[in-house]
């Protein structure tokens, strides 16, 4: 079972001091405000890593002494029944979700008391509680060891990432297609959701970007109620969740089913950036390194259509490119879309045997899941300053530039699995100009 394979890759990671228990809390509903408007609960996502519980209020408690996992489940009342849902007993907790031991919560203290853990680790945001029952707890390092386990997948859990994956092609596909001169963005986030939801999949792993025009410079856009206009073009990233599993797949595509000129042109400097680095996502690389080749590849491909003008290297060094590529390459993918595992920094070296290991780890290993998703924007608020500094506007074709304010941008973004002899690409929707303005143009199925 899946969730057993992750508590003992925890267990073992602690396996030289074993005089410890790792507590965790999983997560609770949230309400709107000072309401008692519920937003739908989502499991914490560590706790769903080791456990699979997928409902409010638990905890959970592992013994790296005996190996044993206790979950600790909340005592309900007839009133919860009333509004909440169903009533389960000890037993059949112990049966859906397979725990060694199941207790309620106001046994925890004196089931603590009992096993007398040397240490008791826990994240820092499940410390109050077990803090106030007067044992130590020590904070620093389970969120390291809980990277370390999540950030390389078993075959497990890139099933469940296919599954989203699947899901959120398809849904991609459907709003493609559906794209056309007078559709609004929030229509268009709406079939995407039905797609997903139909799907069975009730969660989305984030709110999507669906932005038209101008819009589709602004990185997180989330206004979603313009109405699409000839023309122009239309960014959409979204994804689904498969048992917490995210999808987190981008396309940018003409409103109208073709391509401009200069869409055209920047389409597919962005394209080769993206084709280029996905072929570099191999064991061994590292996630700057992709970072930088597609930076030049954008910032060179500018230079050819002489929307920037300089040396290679003088464009790279003056930072010209993040002008027009702002953001990060890519990410770690998992059950969070931002997952674990990419960027420890911050996070505290465990100087300390079999912990040791869980330093930087942002060089590629054969299991790791990542985003590439390179983008190419003309963002007014970055661009304009830049038109009267001296050091960059030399840089800059300033007349066509400051024609181009509400070009909006194009982001092309895959998921892909990292494997021993090359990528695994797990995004299907059509990706190359010519793909894209036969699939919208073609007549439905
Ligand atoms: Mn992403």
């Amino acid at each position: 079972m899946m969730y057993s394979q992750h508590r003992k890759k925890l267990f073992d990671l602690f396996e030289e001091n074993k005089d410890c228990i790792l507590f965790f809390s999983g997560g609770t509903v949230a309400r709107r405000y000072d309401t008692d408007f519920e937003y739908p609960f989502r499991q914490e996502s560590n706790f769903l890593y080791l456990t699979g519980v997928d409902e409010p209020d638990m905890a959970a408690m592992m013994d790296c002494k005996t190996g044993e996992y206790t979950l600790i489940i909340p005592r309900r009342d007839t009133q919860y029944a009333v509004w909440m849902g169903y009533l389960y007993s000890p037993d059949e907790y112990q049966k859906k979700y397979g725990p060694d031991r199941v207790i309620y919560a106001d046994e925890l203290d004196k089931e603590l008391k009992l096993r007398k853990p040397e240490v008791i680790h826990s994240l820092p945001a499940a410390a109050g509680s077990i803090k106030e029952m007067g044992f130590h707890v020590e904070t620093g390092e389970l969120g390291g060891a809980m990277a370390y386990c999540r950030t390389i997948k078993s075959e497990d859990e890139i099933r469940c990432l296919k599954k989203a994956a699947s899901v959120a092609n398809q849904a991609h596909r459907d709003v493609m297609k559906a794209v056309s001169p007078d559709s609004y963005e929030y229509e268009l986030k709406a079939l995407f959701q039905y797609r997903t939801a139909r799907n069975g999949m009730m969660h989305l792993p984030y709110s999507g970007i669906f932005a038209s025009g101008p819009g589709s410079a602004i990185l997180h856009y989330v206004e979603y109620h313009r109405k699409l206009r000839d023309g122009e073009l239309f960014l959409l990233d979204a994804g689904a969740e498969y048992r917490g599993y995210a999808a987190d797949i981008t396309r940018t595509m003409p409103v109208n089913g073709k391509f401009n000129t200069l869409q055209a042109e920047l389409y597919d400097i962005v394209l080769e950036s993206q084709e280029k680095t996905i072929e570099m996502a191999r064991p061994g690389n590292k996630m700057e390194d992709l970072h930088l080749t597609a930076a030049r590849i954008i910032v060179s491909g500018l230079r050819d259509c002489g929307l920037v003008k300089g040396s290679i290297d003088e464009l790279m060094d003056k930072n010209v490119f993040a002008l027009f590529f702002p953001h990060g390459l890519g990410h770690f993918l998992g059950l969070d879309t931002h997952d674990v595992g990419g960027y420890p920094k911050g996070t505290k070296r465990i100087d300390r045997p079999g912990l040791r290991f869980l330093r930087a780890r942002r060089t590629f290993e054969p299991g790791m899941v990542i985003t590439i998703e390179p983008g190419l924007y003309i963002i007014p608020a970055l661009l304009e300053p830049s038109f009267s500094d001296p050091g960059l506007k030399v840089h800059l074709d300033v007349s066509r530039l400051s024609q181009m304010m509400e070009f909006g941008g194009i982001r092309i973004e895959d998921n892909i699995i990292i494997r021993e002899n090359g990528p695994e690409n797990l995004t299907d929707v059509p990706k190359t100009r010519s793909d894209i303005e036969q699939f919208m143009t073609s007549e439905p199925v």
